[in-house]
């Protein structure tokens, strides 16, 4: 794959150099943006064995350009000597950031969660960070609590008592949990005797996050305030070390309990069905929204990543939020993308038949972001949709690539493509007619992608519901940055983040192809096509 530096992200948020992992304590405070990851100050390799993660620290004032710090958190108390792992930030009384986070204490990875306080509130980057003296604030020490599975802590939320809560990860006899915590100070904390969920859909719940939402306001909403009445909250679980899933439900405030919608975990949706995990969200109250990102590997090899000497990407941050029906979480990359925007090219009532191919030019077909609306001409004649389906969405897209005529769809974007299609990367939609409504098929297709071999290169997908009755647009969003494609189906109720690494990119000077193509036996339109030249942001300064 493509060993050069050239193959760094443009407008994808990473380091200088070496390896991250997931988000930690995310946050706005002051007019900065603070990004705190997990960072391998040692290299690009893997920090599972050395034991030696510092919590990376970055700071913006529009999400887009970033100036890189030094860590704000380092492995140097016995509280943490053996690892400075994923937490959260809050905001207590209004101006008061507190940093909690897990703390490993000794080589068997046993956990503890840990306080920090900025040094110097008057530094507007909130540079240095002192940990609280009477660290460890809270202990494993349940009965049943695997204490190396004890870790994540949220950011805070108040009840209606007054009283701070938040949620930890833990392995509770032999099952992910999300354990319960209060406190009056956020300085001292006391166990509740239940947790807020536990589930046995999966043995471990990380990176967990609890926040309240609105149907249909895009308003995000402030966890360190009082949550208004109609609201619905969401616990997004990381789980079987690899897949962010989230639930909708009822906070029962007098039993302190998460109450899912549905218990069927089979249903649950994933925040993102490709390469994305360890996701935080945060308030963002300069513009009143809550914002999500997610760490996404690699997938080249080890050897390539020591070799580039960089390793792992964030997901561009996108504004979250919840459906009119309440029934999913919609999301779209921050508005402020847009000032890297440049040369926009504009096509209208396009036709595609099947079998065609519309090659989009005049931009650099490298770094993009497209948006395309499909039409479809008629809807009758869709293939019957299986519920079981949606218990391995992948799965349909591995069966039926796009040369598989469907009889609506696939339909989508060829990206990346070198001139004789021996690579390209396919983002595509297949339409089906369910019980009551239309299940539309969204996969990112990476199989093609690169001539190295090697490479982990899956067929992601997922499903969402359209009325298409009512509608018979889908729209797709790729944000195209080199060896990141994100895309956004049906206005975010699907988001794929994928990597791939194609060779033919290596000759900066070789722009690769781009097309909109139909290979379903229906007819589709397509009203608007818009695409633009993404400029290079400043991603560390
Ligand atoms: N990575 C962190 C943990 C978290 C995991 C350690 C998620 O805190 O559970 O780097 O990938």
């Amino acid at each position: 794959s493509i060993l050069s530096s050239k193959d760094r992200t443009a407008y994808h948020f990473q380091p200088p150099k070496n390896w991250i992992n997931g988000m930690s304590g995310p946050m706005y405070y002051n007019g900065i943006y603070h990004e705190f990851y997990q960072y391998n100050p040692d290299g690009s390799f893997n920090p599972n064995t050395s034991l030696n993660i510092v919590w990376g620290h970055s700071v913006s004032t529009d999400l887009v350009n970033w100036i890189t710090l030094e860590p704000a958190l380092e492995p140097d108390t016995p509280n943490d000597i053996k690892g400075c792992w994923s937490g959260s930030a809050t905001i207590v009384s209004g101006d008061q950031p507190v940093i909690i986070y897990t703390g490993v204490i000794d080589i068997e990875k046993h956990q503890v969660q840990n306080i920090a306080l900025p040094k110097n509130r008057s530094d507007p980057y909130l540079r240095e960070w002192t940990k609280a003296s009477n660290n460890p604030v809270i202990q494993s020490g349940v009965p049943g609590l695997n204490s190396g599975q004890f870790r994540d802590p949220t950011t805070g939320w108040i009840g209606p008592d007054g009283l701070w809560r938040i949620a930890v990860g833990a392995q509770l006899n032999g099952y992910g949990a999300a354990l319960l915590y209060k406190s009056e100070d956020f300085l001292n904390w006391t166990r509740v005797d239940h947790p807020l969920y536990s589930s046995n859909a999966s043995i471990m719940f990380e990176c967990l996050d609890f926040f309240a939402v609105l149907p249909g306001s895009n308003n995000g909403l402030d966890m360190s305030s009082a949550i208004p009445n109609g609201a619905k909250h969401v616990l997004k679980m990381g789980m079987n070390f690899g897949e962010d899933v989230y639930v909708i439900g009822v906070y029962d405030l007098k039993r302190d309990v998460f109450v899912p919608d549905t218990d069927d975990s089979r249903l649950w949706p994933r925040i993102d069905y490709g390469n994305f995990y360890a996701s935080k969200t945060f308030f963002d109250s300069k513009h009143g929204r809550r914002i999500i990102w997610a760490w996404t590997t690699e997938t080249d090899s080890s050897s390539d990543d020591v070799a580039k000497g960089w390793a792992g990407i964030h997901s561009f941050p996108r504004t979250i939020w919840l459906d009119n029906d309440g029934k999913r979480l919609l999301q779209w990359p921050v508005e402020e993308i847009e000032s890297l925007r440049r040369n926009e090219i504009n096509h209208q009532k396009l036709e595609l038949k099947k079998g065609d191919l519309f090659e989009i030019k005049g931009i650099d077909t490298l770094q993009a972001d497209v948006e395309i609306d499909f039409e479809l001409t008629s809807i009758d004649d869709a293939d019957p949709f299986d519920p079981s389906w949606l218990f391995d969405t992948e799965k349909h897209c591995q069966e039926a690539d796009a040369s598989v005529h469907g009889a609506i769809g696939p339909f989508g974007l060829v990206i990346l493509a070198s001139d004789n299609m021996e690579e390209h990367t396919v983002v595509h939609f297949r339409v089906y007619k369910s019980q009551k409504n239309y299940m539309i098929l969204m996969c990112s297709d990476l199989r093609r992608s690169s001539l190295t071999p090697g490479l982990d290169t899956p067929a992601y997908g997922g499903f969402f519901e359209l009325d298409l009755e009512k509608e018979r647009k889908i729209s797709l969003r790729t944000l195209i940055d080199r060896s990141a494609v994100e895309s956004f189906g049906g206005g975010g109720r699907v988001c794929i983040m994928a990597r791939v690494y194609p060779v033919s990119l290596v000759d900066d000077d070789h722009q690769p192809h781009m097309y909109a193509f139909n290979n379903g036996s229906a007819t589709v339109r397509v009203p608007h096509l818009r695409a633009w030249s993404m400029r290079t942001a400043q991603v560390s300064v």
